[in-house]
């Protein structure tokens, strides 16, 4: 498959079709040996984590909407990419997340409560990455994750635990972005230093088509994939709804990267299916049409087909049904019964010292809470609108 932008061709990395079908062609050679290698039971792990998250993610929007978080970040669509990238890192990776990483978070061991901490306004940060298999924390400022990311693989570089040669131990470092991210200056920043101290380092960029209500086509007149060339590091476009040519390019890409072959560069091209937050409404700025197309095209219903091609029984599909209801139940109880957090926690960590203005801050909010009577300190079952 090949997509034509601006006039500059680019080959599509795709190991899958949207009907379901393995995928045989000159550009996706090098790369059936990854999937022909995967076992019966890592499929299953596949789908199952697709289809856990998207259960989360479904559990997580109705919640934001019942006023239980202040606000939720859809990836819905984007199970595909994500999860193919997290099979193919290996456990000593470090990871460093946007805020739409839900399935690789859920991969990596995040609870998926520890997310809606975050969204419900109870945490600055929500996890130890130390105690989640490398997974850091969501990053809202957009793009600087990869500057933490670059600079911790030049870090790796320097201790000696990436560029041995041995991918069994060799550390390496994935960074997440979106498409808008792309035109914030601390991503060409991180790509500069990427290149020049060549980092053990996977750029995966998920190209959704939307940042907010920016399209793609106002970020770059170039496929964004090219801009890796223009730093010097090897880039690839794939097909972001196919979970196998997610997992089988990351695999080759994140090898190289940790054994001493420098940076890579991802553009899985994918589509946000829900609205950029709770708090938007993506029905304001494109059409029913475009949104049809990318749901014809799901990485879920694909790989499902597929895997009954290979004689997956209902009774596999039917215990992860019965897996979702459990999950989408746990995470509603857990969420709706978090303890309140302390009222003036959010000023004890701006500074490693007390700090005046950060005191007056907090006692001024203890006031304006208690201006709305006593029943303002009772436990709420939600966020305040
Ligand atoms: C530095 C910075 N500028 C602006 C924003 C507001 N903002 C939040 S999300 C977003 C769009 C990001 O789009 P993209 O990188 O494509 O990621 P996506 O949300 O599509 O996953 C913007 C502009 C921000 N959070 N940080
Ligand atoms: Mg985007």
């Amino acid at each position: 498959m090949s997509s034509t932008e601006a006039g500059r061709d680019v080959t599509t990395i795709q190991l899958l079709s949207p009907t379901g079908e393995r995928v045989d062609s000159d550009a996706s050679a090098e790369f059936q040996p990854y999937v022909d290698a995967l076992t019966d039971d890592q499929l299953r792990a596949f789908h199952r984590d697709m289809v856990l998250t998207r259960r989360f993610d479904v559990e997580a929007a109705a919640l934001a909407r019942q006023g239980q978080l202040a606000l939720w970040v859809p990836s819905h669509g984007q199970e595909g990419a994500q999860i193919g990238l997290a099979h193919a890192t290996r456990p000593q990776d470090h990871l460093f997340p946007s805020y739409r990483e839900h399935a690789v978070a859920l991969s990596r061991g995040v609870d998926p409560v520890d997310i809606l901490r975050l969204l419900r306004g109870h945490t600055h940060g929500g996890w130890n990455p130390a105690e989640h298999h490398n997974f850091h924390v969501y990053t809202l400022v957009i793009g600087s994750q990869t500057l933490h990311a670059t600079g911790y693989a030049m870090g790796l570089t320097l201790d000696g635990k990436a560029g041995t040669g041995d991918v069994e131990t060799d550390q390496a470092v994935v960074t997440f972005f979106g498409d808008g991210a792309t035109s914030q200056g601390d991503v060409s920043e991180a790509l500069v230093f990427a290149a020049s101290f060549q980092t053990p380092e996977l750029f995966f960029l998920q190209n959704n088509q939307w940042a907010i209500s920016v399209p793609v086509s106002r970020q770059s007149r170039t496929p964004l994939v090219h801009r890796a060339g223009g730093f010097g590091i090897p880039g690839t476009q794939i097909d972001g709804n196919d979970v196998l040519a997610s997992y089988a390019v990351s695999r080759r890409d994140l090898d190289a990267a940790r054994t001493g072959g420098g940076p890579r560069f991802i553009e899985a091209m994918t589509y946000r299916v829900g609205a950029h937050t709770s708090s938007d409404d993506p029905t304001k700025y494109r059409t029913d049409d475009e949104l049809q197309g990318w749901i014809a095209r799901d990485p879920i219903a694909r790989f499902e087909t597929y895997l009954k091609g290979l004689g997956e029984t209902d009774a596999f599909l039917a215990e992860l049904a019965v897996e979702c209801d459990d999950l989408g139940a746990d995470i509603r109880r857990r969420t709706t019964t978090l303890p309140k957090p302390e009222i003036g926690l959010m000023f004890d960590h701006v500074y490693s010292e007390p700090h005046p203005l950060m005191a007056e801050q907090k006692e001024w909010l203890a006031r304006y809470e208690q201006s709305f009577g006593p029943a303002a300190d009772a436990p709420t079952d939600g966020a305040r609108s």
